[in-house]
């Protein structure tokens, strides 16, 4: 890691204090602990914006990547020990134990301020503090909320200021009287001790003792030792997930981990649809699908998370609480995301990607063909014959919303969209068909409780292992899982008939050559316009172990180089392999006692019961015409 000189000054072209008490004892209470040599307001202003670039080129927090080629483009590289979201340092610091559930790290609350303290204490030293006030949505949205971090890392300045609502429009409601959510980020690397010592800084400062904490009865986050993405941009994961599971939870309504499309169909009828997937599972590409049937147009609202609130006309409705895009960059091309990387095209900061020999950036999977040369995540000279990747596996871009070309008229609605579908997605090689629709809501939450992928461990032998993540929120849910599904369970019976229709996709499934079966990318647009065509009450629809599967003939597939046997292979379901599968989900929910919902418990013995009613030897799955 490079070694930058000190800044001689600290930045004087922020916003001036705001005239809002209870900040200014909170900010000056962190100050306190922290001890920064300078406090600057964001004010959110492209001056801003500018100065701070400016300033992390020349220090060598960023680097300017080619102008001509990529204007308002920057690249910095991380420290290897700093690269992902680390999930084995991120705590649930609930009261009690039990709220934060077994799937969630808890840490005792009064424990863990004390180690905060310890950590916090002098860590800003040498630097300056940043005072970051945003709004995760819309401002002033019936849905959007507020928040204030605090970090010491400029590059958390920028990227805040792509990914949220970020300056002064922010802070005026604050000081208004809104409501808002307090975070506090330190990379965790003081430049001067307490005796006075100095060390010099670091491209990439951080500290390998992480802490990334929720304190769900406060609603505060506090986050130590990382830079990167998730740890330390609060305003995604803590925030919009963790902490808002649980206003969520206590204010009746939803904050998900799902992308949000709208899909107009042939005949002008707009659909809006959020959907779930676990990460790896190509939400980003499907967030900026470009269908390959005719006639229907996909806009993208969101790529990551969901708030869903029950509007006035008792419907559910959904805002892109974000306001960028923080994807993955290795496996985004033309061929798997061409609108994605062309929004890159300007005013992007990519983070850990390869830099080429002209001052531009690549990744694996960007080109069929590696250049001969490059420069590696890690700021070594890396050819084709190296064994490491050139750009690092999580490596990213982080880009404003509104530059995908895509994006979608509704995506600032500050009412956000009435959503007609849910889709629960996995990565399942076999069992779970390309699309079933649930039986009801009560099926839709067993079907999201119980969302899996196989483990990609058939070579150590674990054929079979599932990995759980429900609703795609095992990492992200703010209290405990049971709890979230009762909460969902009580959303079902508020929203009653006007609640979405709750389906499942699986892209993944193999045949047994082991290969896809399914194209994916832009034809699952086909799956999805045949949900539509359900909710549109245009198909109808086979009764099956996991749900409602299409009826031959329905699924489109006009176009698709597709034997009817690998179609048939798709939708099979084995009674058996379900049998198994049952049993599995019966030993998982062991682990929530008795906090698992009653309605879930019901879900599983009714699925016994449609495995019970499946003639093995068929294996269709198919257990008779659904009425409707
Ligand atoms: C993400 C994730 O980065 O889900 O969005 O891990
Ligand atoms: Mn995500």
């Amino acid at each position: 890691m490079a070694q930058i000189q000190p800044c001689p000054t600290a930045s004087s072209f922020g916003a001036d204090a705001p005239n809002a008490p209870e900040v200014l004892a909170w900010v000056a209470q962190i100050a306190e602990l922290t001890q920064p040599d300078a406090i600057h307001w964001v004010s959110g202003s492209r001056a801003e914006r500018d100065q701070l670039y400016a300033e992390m080129v020349a220090d060598g927090t960023l680097i300017a990547l080619n102008q001509d080629k990529r204007p308002g483009c920057y690249l910095a590289r991380s420290a290897p020990s700093d690269v992902a979201r680390v999930e084995s340092r991120t705590f649930i610091c609930s009261e009690r134990e039990a709220d934060a559930g077994p799937t969630n790290n808890w840490a005792d609350p009064a424990q863990m301020r004390q180690t905060l303290r310890r950590k916090f204490r002098g860590c800003m030293r040498g630097r300056t503090m940043y005072v970051i006030p945003f709004s995760m949505g819309p401002l002033g949205g019936d849905i959007s909320k507020l928040g204030i971090e605090i970090t010491d890392s400029p590059y958390v300045v920028v990227s805040m200021g792509i990914m949220t609502r970020a300056g002064d429009a922010a802070m005026e409601r604050i000081a208004a009287g809104e409501y808002w959510v307090p975070a506090v980020h330190s990379v965790g690397y003081p430049l001067r001790d307490e005796a006075g010592g100095v060390r010099l800084d670091l491209t990439w400062p951080c500290d390998d003792d992480k802490y990334i904490t929720h304190f769900p009865q406060t609603r505060e986050i506090w986050s130590y030792g990382s830079g990167y993405g998730g740890n330390a941009l609060l305003g995604k994961k803590c925030y919009a997930l963790r902490i808002a599971s649980v206003l969520g939870r206590d204010e009746g309504w939803l904050a998900e981990h799902m992308l949000i499309l709208r899909v107009t169909g042939p005949s002008g009828r707009r659909f809006h649809l959020a959907a779930a997937f676990p990460s790896a599972c190509g939400k980003t590409n499907l967030a900026m699908l470009r269908p390959t049937i005719e006639s229907w147009q996909v806009e993208t609202i969101g790529d990551d998370i969901a708030w869903m609130r029950p509007g006035a006309d008792g419907r559910l409705y959904a805002i892109n609480p974000e306001a960028g895009f923080f994807g993955v960059a290795p496996g985004t091309s033309e061929q798997t995301n061409p609108t994605a990387l062309a929004a890159l095209d300007h005013d992007t900061i990519f983070t850990n990607v390869a830099l080429t020999d002209d001052g531009d950036v690549w990744w694996e999977g960007l080109t069929d063909q590696p250049p001969a040369h490059l420069i590696d995540w890690r700021g070594q000279d890396w050819t084709p014959d190296s064994d490491q990747p050139a750009a690092h596996p999580n490596s990213r871009f982080t880009v404003r919303a509104s530059q995908a070309a895509s994006i979608s008229p509704a995506w600032q609605d500050p009412a956000g969209v009435p959503l007609d579908v849910i889709l629960f997605g996995g990565r399942r090689a076999s069992n779970v068909p390309l699309i079933s629709e649930s039986y009801d809501w009560e099926h839709g939450v067993f079907v999201g409780a119980t969302v899996s992928s196989e483990q990609t461990a058939a070579a150590e032998g674990a054929v079979g292992a599932l990995r759980r993540d429900p609703f795609a929120m095992l990492p992200f849910c703010g209290y405990n899982m049971a709890d979230y599904w009762a909460h969902w369970l009580k959303m079902g019976q508020r929203l009653g008939d006007q609640a979405p229709r709750i389906f499942q996709v699986n892209w993944f499934r193999k045949g047994a050559g082991g290969k896809f079966l399914w194209p994916g990318f832009g034809d699952n647009s086909r799956p999805i316009e045949w949900a539509l065509r359900r909710v549109a009450g245009e198909v109808e629809a086979d009764d099956a172990i996991s749900g409602r599967l299409p009826r031959k003939g329905d699924l489109n597939v006009a176009g698709l180089d597709m034997t009817e046997t690998a179609l048939e292979a798709l939708f099979a379901l084995d009674p058996k392999a379900w049998a198994a599968e049952a049993d599995l989900t019966e030993e998982y929910f062991a682990q929530f006692g008795d906090r698992l919902p009653a309605a879930l418990v019901a879900q599983l013995a009714a699925l016994r019961e449609r495995i019970s009613r499946c003639p093995v030897a068929v294996h269709s799955g198919r257990i008779s015409r659904a009425k409707a």
